[in-house]
């Protein structure tokens, strides 16, 4: 077993965060350690809040964490903010407002940059998951802004994913247009104060019964109005629902195993990629010139480095 993996079993909340420093920056001891931690299983739930920038992610995570703290309930968070200018940390407001739960060791917050992405950010937020799954928290909050590929990518992990739109917003097109209708499990009206609630329930459901008429779970869809702290008992009752779908349809156990073959296909990937442009780059990356002067195509070049990868090997 890697010495940190130990640690983290330990609860070890130093050995924690060195451990993420490692996937963050690939450190060549990466792969042994997580293959440590692999060792002690998937343990918490997974909670994907998704949705476009300003819609109240970051306050529904923050009173969330307070209302699972109150059940006894211990939290993990890990924010993605590709578009975060503050290199490898949150946006100043999100830091403000976690700030209530920096003391305390049932909580543990942390904000995925640009920085250390070389993996993919996708990639890095999966693995530091793992991490905070096998130091032991009992529920893992993941905060991704936007409608992107990796975005996506990151919500397979989750085991229920919230969908969080705001009335007025005319976000529901957008959800429908980006396939996250096909990832939503759950959907979350925030900032349910503003006019235009009615609108928005009606939309989400046309949408639902045109995209989900036949579908084995019908996500719900809950209000909430994080800035006074409601709807958070619903939002909880919600995901139980869910988790409990999970579990008795085999729906769960379908995407653990699809989630491990993907994985292991990321890594397979990852690493060739590695291994193969780190032996490019010591021989001189030759046919770059030869690309850029158009004398050879990018095809032909990718297929006579793997060729004589494939005779090295
Ligand atoms: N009126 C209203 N404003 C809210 C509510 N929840 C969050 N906000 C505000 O919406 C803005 C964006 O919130 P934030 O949590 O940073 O959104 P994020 O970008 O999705 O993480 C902030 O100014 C919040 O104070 C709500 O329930 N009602
Ligand atoms: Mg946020």
């Amino acid at each position: 077993m890697h010495h940190l993996a130990e640690r983290i079993g330990q609860k070890e909340e130093r050995a924690l965060a060195r451990a993420i420093s490692y996937v963050e920056n690939d450190h060549e001891e990466k792969l042994e350690l997580l293959k440590s931690i692999h060792s002690f299983g998937k343990r918490a739930y997974y909670v994907g809040l998704t949705g476009s920038p300003g819609a109240g992610k970051s306050s529904l995570v923050n009173r969330l964490i307070a209302y699972l703290r109150a059940l006894g309930l211990t939290v993990g968070v890990v924010a993605v903010d590709p578009t975060s200018p503050f290199s490898g940390g949150a946006i100043l407001g999100d830091r403000v407002r976690m700030s209530e739960h920096f003391t305390d060791p049932g909580v543990f917050i942390r904000s995925m940059g640009t920085r250390g992405s070389l993996g993919g950010l996708a990639r890095t937020t999966k693995e530091t998951v793992a991490l905070l799954d096998a130091y032991g928290y009992d529920v893992i909050l993941i905060e991704t802004v936007g409608v992107g590929q990796s975005e996506l990518d990151i919500m397979k992990i989750a085991d229920t994913t919230a969908v969080v739109l705001n009335p007025g917003s005319g976000d529901v097109v957008q959800v429908f247009k980006a396939g996250i209708m096909e990832i939503a499990d759950l959907f979350i009206v925030n900032k349910a104060d503003l006019p235009g609630v009615p609108k928005l329930l009606s939309e989400i459901e046309s949408m639902l019964d045109l995209v989900k008429h036949d579908a084995p779970f019908r996500p719900a869809i809950v209000q909430t109005v994080s800035l006074r702290n409601e709807g958070l008992a619903d939002v909880w009752t919600e995901m139980g629902h869910h988790r409990q779908y999970l579990e008795e349809s085999g729906e769960g156990k379908r995407r653990r195993t699809r989630n491990l073959q993907q994985a292991v296909v990321e890594v397979v990937h990852y690493e060739l990629m590695r291994r193969i442009m780190l032996q490019e780059e010591e021989r001189g990356m030759t046919w770059l010139s030869h690309v850029e002067q158009g004398d050879v195509d990018p095809y032909q070049a990718a297929e006579t480095i793997l060729k004589q990868w494939h005779r090295d090997s």
